[in-house]
């Protein structure tokens, strides 16, 4: 039998790019997210192009409420989820904190660790009663490092660093295997929410070196989801080659 896989935020980047690569592999997948229409064709193509079952959630993981009527929706042969990817996230803005957006911290607290929260205790309490299952968060250089006017979102990241190691120790007695995922630099949707839309400010993050793509951190993903039971990979940094710590890039490609 398959095991059953919720991606949150699979409408973009790396969730999209691990709801691709876990399916090629023997999974069937629940995916989450705001954008329905992406959902929708996400789920589409993945059924077009390999044999996983592919279930829709959608809803915004912020919201509490919504979260746990849209767990409750699931039907009984989704309900035993076996992995939980916890991507869903957000950098908004990056300014010193006394002129730094207020909303922009609140959409960042409230999606990057609270989000992460609300659907992990739904899905671990299931967890816990099976007696096995595996979370994966993924973290973050940003979670490892604080950067000049990354503040608020390095914070969020820290904090999933520290939710991570926390959940390790809360489900040792219970066969949940937990995991952070931290990457470097990936060349996703990421810096285009981060600066609103403002396409040439995002391009300049990339500029004149080789990031990391999404494919890099679902290969990861798969890799770390696929060991054998007895084995956990607590915690894994994956770094562009021309990036050294957060803010150090080779940019002599361009
Ligand atoms: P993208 O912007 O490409 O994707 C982000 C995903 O998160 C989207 O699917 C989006 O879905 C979802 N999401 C955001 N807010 C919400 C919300 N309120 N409710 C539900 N889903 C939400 O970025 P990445 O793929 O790069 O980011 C994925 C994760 O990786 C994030 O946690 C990010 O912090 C982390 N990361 C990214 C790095 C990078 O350089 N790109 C480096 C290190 C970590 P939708 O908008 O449809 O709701
Ligand atoms: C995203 C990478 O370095 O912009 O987590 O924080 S960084």
């Amino acid at each position: 039998m398959k095991k059953i896989v919720l991606i949150t935020g699979a409408t973009a980047g790396i969730g999209e790019a691990t709801s691709h690569i876990l399916a090629q592999n023997n999974f069937n997948l629940i995916i989450t997210g705001r954008r329905n229409e992406r959902l929708v064709s996400l789920k589409e193509k993945i059924e077009n192009e390999t044999d996983a079952n592919v279930f829709i959630l959608n809803f915004d993981i912020r919201n509490r409420t919504e979260t746990e009527k849209a767990l409750e929706t699931l039907p009984e042969n989704w309900n035993n989820i076996d992995i939980l990817i916890n991507n869903a996230g957000l950098a908004a803005g990056l300014s010193r904190i006394d002129n730094g957006d207020t909303d922009d911290w609140e959409q960042m607290i409230d999606t990057n660790i609270k989000g992460l929260l609300f659907i992990s205790r739904l899905v671990s309490a299931k967890m816990i009663k099976r007696g096995e299952g595996h979370i994966v968060n993924i973290s973050s250089i940003a979670g490892k490092e604080t950067y000049p006017m990354g503040n608020v979102y390095c914070a969020t990241k820290h904090a999933v660093q520290a939710l991570t190691k926390g959940m390790r120790i809360d489900f040792l007695k219970y066969g949940i295997k937990v995991t952070s995922v931290a990457p470097g630099a990936v060349d996703t949707e990421f810096s285009l929410v981060r600066f609103k839309g403002d396409e040439q400010r995002a391009k300049s993050v990339y500029h004149g070196f080789t990031p990391l793509y999404a494919q890099d951190i679902a290969e990861t993903i798969l890799f770390v989801v696929t060991r054998p039971k007895h084995v956990n990979i607590d915690d894994i940094l994956v770094m562009p080659t021309d990036q050294a710590y957060s803010r150090d890039f080779n940019r002599e490609k361009g």
